[in-house]
């Protein structure tokens, strides 16, 4: 795998207002989350990507986290159908975009009644792992994996008990190398894989990102960034601080291709 170009969305000030889990954590506060926008967009160029950056939509809060209106594989690129109504809207605003790198016969769309969020997908070389969550159905499902079988790659299906979404809690580091944290660490679907097990008080670290042998890993988990260390990557640590007060990560602030 190599990638050559990064999507990425400006936050909006509407950011503030974004779908979550945690309303203990506070409201993102917004000057700082496009400081590490910013940041994030600088670490990404480091590893060698070109970074095609889309104006902050105000009407979409979550339209920052653009890995869940779409899925762009080395054959192609999945519209996605996203899960939550306030956010279903994206895939009309991201499709454009994504047209400017494919051609009609290489984008697909996941419609209703199937619904899919890029984040419930996890690309391990040709096979894609798709979590079955509160976003994404099995009807989405179906026709994801029907879509990459046309295109040569195959699917599986991974229930989701605890987390939003599969990358929430596993991501594959390229190389046989996977971190997981919690209902991901017993998982038969990742036996064969070199798992790195990430402690419970870390979990939200489990979400870093490979981009051409450099894995970014977001601020304040050392047991995180050590154990990718010593797997042998280089590393770049990126704040996503104000992302994590409503549930996002490194993973979904990108679509990277
Ligand atoms: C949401 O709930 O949809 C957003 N607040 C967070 C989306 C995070 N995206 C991802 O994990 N791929």
């Amino acid at each position: 795998t190599k990638f050559t170009n990064v999507i990425v969305r400006k936050p909006g000030r509407s950011l503030c207002d974004g779908i979550t889990s945690a309303p203990e954590l506070g409201q993102p506060i917004y000057e700082r989350a496009v400081e590490e926008h910013d940041d994030y967009i600088a670490a990404l160029k480091q590893c060698g990507v070109e970074v095609t950056e889309l104006p902050a939509l105000e009407a979409y809060p979550d339209s920052c986290f653009v890995e869940d209106p779409a899925v762009i594989t080395r054959c192609g690129a999945i519209i996605t159908n996203p899960g939550a109504d306030t956010r279903n809207g994206e895939k009309d605003e991201i499709e454009p975009t994504i047209r400017q790198f494919f051609d009609d016969e290489h984008v697909a769309h996941i419609v209703a009644p199937g619904t899919l969020d890029g984040g419930d997908v996890m690309m391990v070389g040709d096979h894609f792992f798709v979590g079955r969550s509160a976003r994404t159905n099995e009807e989405g499902i179906r026709q994801f994996i029907e879509i990459l079988e046309g295109w040569g790659l195959s699917g599986s299906e991974v229930p989701l008990e605890e987390v939003l979404h599969l990358k929430t809690g596993v991501n594959y580091l390229e190389d046989g190398n996977m971190l997981v944290s919690g209902e991901f660490i017993d998982k038969p679907d990742f036996a064969e894989y070199n798992k790195v097990i990430v402690p419970e008080d870390e979990a939200y670290g489990a979400n870093c990102i490979w981009v051409n042998g450099t894995v970014i890993v977001p601020e304040g988990y050392p047991t995180v960034l050590k154990a990718v260390q010593d797997l042998g990557y280089k590393t770049l640590v990126v704040d996503t601080s104000e992302y994590r007060k409503v549930d996002g990560g490194l993973s979904c602030l990108s679509l990277r291709f």
